[in-house]
């Protein structure tokens, strides 16, 4: 037994760790790392679990072919990899490079080699088409910089501010690159509230972030633009907000208060289903002269039905309230590994991206935004794979996802899965979405990886100017055939004869370089050394103060607080609130403690009670449908049907069932035996964002009845 210092790669937080492994060199155990300079001891279970998933049962420790008959057999890296370059290369002659696309999932993120090759493999193919799951996820927050314009300093940070408003979002469960900073958020709301924070939260169920909060609304699901644009009329109306601010760097104010016109606090309080003057001393409390701190939107938002518009409402919050970083603050995060960059207090012009470039053809979306390649919105992609024509997707590679139960409408989403000619699922295990494929590579996981923490753009992942730098600390298991991702990659290149460009420059594509290799390329130009970061196997806070500069003369750029297609969609938003649809119940996103969407370390160390999703109920709601906790509900919506187990919540609001993401398994296989369900099954793509496809997520119409338990229980 050893000890190695490294980080979790499992969430964007990205915790030191200090991990025990055995003789042959498998982790066993993890915990959090004390010396670590940034995250100081703090892992969350998720990530002391971690150590698990490397030797889980079911992990698969060789590539896996899918013969003619549906079954799996074995075969070497070196083959899977040598079969699939040849049939995307035959695609490619025959069908052009749009044949082929590319899903990088929520794993492929925390892996930065892999982050850097995989763009420059489809930039080398010429394919538009990738996807990730930003546009299944908070692709709103991208369409409202994109309409608003950009201010390149960031906003004030959760640290130096003394209110915070958070809209459908729960840090203490779900960390996130902006806001409440990922690690250890406990502590970091106990030290906010010890400096005397003011924190509001609005949320349909009473979170564990609520438990902080000076002020609970416990809304009605989707009444978040509302309730937002019931706040600016208040704070207009009270001369509450940055009048400086505005004057220097907004146009549209006037476009903004006639938009805003009808959403008087009590009409925003009838729509909530809370009371006006709730709304007025959360405007109050906001706003006002000495307030810094931001309105914070979540998946409660961004998954919601008119998302782009909710979001756009929430950030406005923010942007009369001048609550961004301005010249002569501390810029939180300069990025020691990325090149040295200068930040402005200016707003760039709004880049709609989507409105020039390529367009899909199913649906006619465009690129939601065009750096690196820019990416396609993913909910669109089994349309587009259905619809027969030149441009017809055949191939798809999956890498650190999972498709199969994390794209709206399951049904559609299978069909498409199905009918391609090829797909790949880089994954370690047998996921519903690596079951529909032709190859499943398993990859190596993340203590068997070298790494840098993600290169996000400046700032956004920690407040603080962290770095840090892991060697491989683990192997793989003994025998096994495993994939390093980016490796992969290069190999298929090289197979496929194309020359990959990274970071500015091409790769040998004759021999392979190493990990090291490519960490080294694409920090060439960082303002630390990569070598500098190497030397702090703890990781470390580099001293390196960056301030905000005034803008430059020639940033003539203002926010745009009301564009025309904005101000359409307050409008349909309010039609659709006032038509009140007929449903029972809403059913809404919510997250679980101990998953990473349907990542679970190891399912088999779980108690079996926990090994499902619950749909959680207010106990008044339960007593109307005549059940009790445990017993088995159908739960059915425009898209489709599914039975989940009920639990009682008093947390929740009455009228909405809570529900997690990414459980179950495909629509024709057996019922799991704990009960988990797939809430992608309720999912619909119609009335979906007409920019980004996004889809209505959360607080989804559903009906809900009780059924007879088919089986008792496994345990
Ligand atoms: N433990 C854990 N952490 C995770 C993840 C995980 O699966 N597990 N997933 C990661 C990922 S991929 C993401 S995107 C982030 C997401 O991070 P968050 O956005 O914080 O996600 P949730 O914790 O689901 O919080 C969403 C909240 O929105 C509320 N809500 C639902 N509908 C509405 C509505 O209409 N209005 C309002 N105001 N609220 C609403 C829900 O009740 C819930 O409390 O978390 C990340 N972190
Ligand atoms: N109905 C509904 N649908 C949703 C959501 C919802 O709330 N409701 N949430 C949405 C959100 S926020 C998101 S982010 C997406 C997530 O969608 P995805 O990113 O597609 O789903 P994940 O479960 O995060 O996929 C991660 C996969 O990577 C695998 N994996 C783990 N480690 C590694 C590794 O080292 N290498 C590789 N190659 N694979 C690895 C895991 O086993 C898992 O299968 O789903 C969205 N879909
Ligand atoms: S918060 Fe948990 S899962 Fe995320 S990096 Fe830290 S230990 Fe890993
Ligand atoms: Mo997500």
């Amino acid at each position: 037994m050893r000890e190695a210092v490294s980080f979790c790669r499992i969430c964007l937080a990205q915790c030191g760790t200090t991990v025990t492994i055995d003789d042959a060199g498998i982790p066993v155990a993890v915990r959090g790392d004390k010396a670590n300079a940034l995250t100081a001891g703090f892992a969350c279970s998720k990530g002391v679990d971690g150590a698990a998933m490397h030797s889980r049962k079911d992990r698969i420790l060789k590539p896996l072919k899918r013969m003619p008959n549906g079954s799996f057999s074995q075969i070497s890296l070196n083959q899977a990899a040598a079969e699939i370059a040849e049939k995307l290369s035959a695609l490619i002659a025959r069908d052009g490079p749009e044949a082929i696309a590319l899903y990088s999932g929520t794993a492929s993120y925390f892996n930065t080699t892999l982050t850097k090759l995989l763009p420059a493999f489809t930039r080398a193919i010429g394919t538009p088409n990738r996807f990730t799951p930003l546009t299944i996820d908070a692709s709103s927050m991208v369409v409202r910089m994109a309409r608003m314009g950009m201010w390149g300093a960031g906003r004030q940070r959760f640290d130096t501010s003394n209110v915070w408003m958070m809209f459908g979002i729960n840090p203490l469960i779900s960390p996130r690159s902006n806001g409440v900073p990922p690690f250890n958020p406990t502590k970091k709301f106990k030290a906010a509230k010890d400096r005397g924070m003011h924190v509001i939260v609005v949320d349909p169920r009473r979170t564990e972030t609520a438990r902080y909060a000076d002020q609970f609304l416990q809304v009605r699901p989707g009444a978040d633009a509302a309730l937002a644009s019931a706040m600016l009329r208040i704070i207009l109306d009270e001369g509450l907000h940055d009048q400086a601010f505005c004057d220097a760097y907004v146009d549209g104010l006037d476009r903004l208060r006639a938009a805003i016109e009808p959403f008087t606090p009590e009409h925003a309080a009838t729509l909530a289903g809370i009371a006006a003057e709730h709304i007025r001393a959360a405007a109050r409390a906001f706003a006002g002269p000495g307030k810094r701190g931001c309105a914070d939107p979540g998946t409660g938002i961004t998954m919601a039905l008119f998302s782009n518009v909710s979001d756009h409402m929430i950030e406005l919050l923010n942007i009369v309230c001048g609550r961004m970083a301005r010249a002569g603050e501390t810029f939180a995060n300069p990025v020691p590994l990325a090149p040295a960059k200068p930040v402005y207090a200016e707003v760039s012009r709004p880049p709609r991206w989507w409105e020039s470039g390529h367009k899909m053809r199913a649906g006619g979306y465009g690129m939601i935004w065009t750096d690196d390649g820019g990416e396609l919105p993913t909910a669109a992609l089994p349309d587009e794979i259905l619809l027969p024509g030149k441009g017809q997707i055949k191939a798809l590679l999956s890498v650190g996802g999972n498709p199969g139960v994390a794209f709206p409408d399951q049904h559609r989403t299978i069909q498409a899965l199905k009918s391609l000619d090829l797909l790949v699922s880089i994954e370690p295990i047998m996921t519903p979405t690596a079951r529909l494929a032709h190859y499943v590579i398993p990859p190596k996981l993340m203590y068997e990886r070298t790494d840098i923490p993600i290169l996000f753009g400046q700032g956004t992942r920690v407040p603080m100017p962290f770095s840090q730098y892991t060697p491989p600390v683990a192997s793989p298991p003994e025998g096994s055939d495993v994939a390093e991702e980016w490796h992969f990659i290069w190999d298929l290149s090289r197979r496929m004869g194309l020359q990959l460009i990274v970071a500015g420059k091409p790769l040998d594509m004759e021999h392979a370089p190493t990990s090291d290799d490519i960490l080294d390329l694409v920090t060439a130009d960082s303002q630390v050394s990569l070598d500098e970061v190497r030397r702090h196997p703890h990781g470390k806070l580099f001293e390196m103060e960056q301030t905000v500069l005034p803008a430059r003369p020639e940033a003539t750029a203002r926010f745009d607080v009301m564009p025309d297609d904005v101000a359409e969609e307050l409008d349909r938003y309010r039609a659709h609130m006032l038509a009140a649809e007929q449903s029972p119940y809403r059913l809404t996103v919510r997250r679980m403690r101990q998953t990473m969407n349907s990542l679970i370390s190891d399912p088999a160390q779980l108690d079996p009670k926990k090994r499902f999703n619950p749909a959680y109920m207010h106990p008044d709601d339960l007593v109307a449908l005549g059940v009790t906790s445990g017993a088995r509900i159908e739960i059915a919506s425009d898209a489709g049907v599914l039975v989940a187990t009920v639990e009682h919540d008093d947390s929740v609001r009455p009228g909405t069932v809570s529900m997690s993401h990414m459980w179950g398994g495909l629509p024709d296989e057996p019922a799991d035996p704990y009960g988990a369900a797939c809430t992608s099954l309720l999912v619909s793509m119609k009335g979906c964002e007409p920019i980004n496809a996004m889809p209505r997520m959360t607080n989804i119409p559903v009906r809900i009845r009780a059924v007879e338990r088919e089986t008792e229980p496994a345990n």
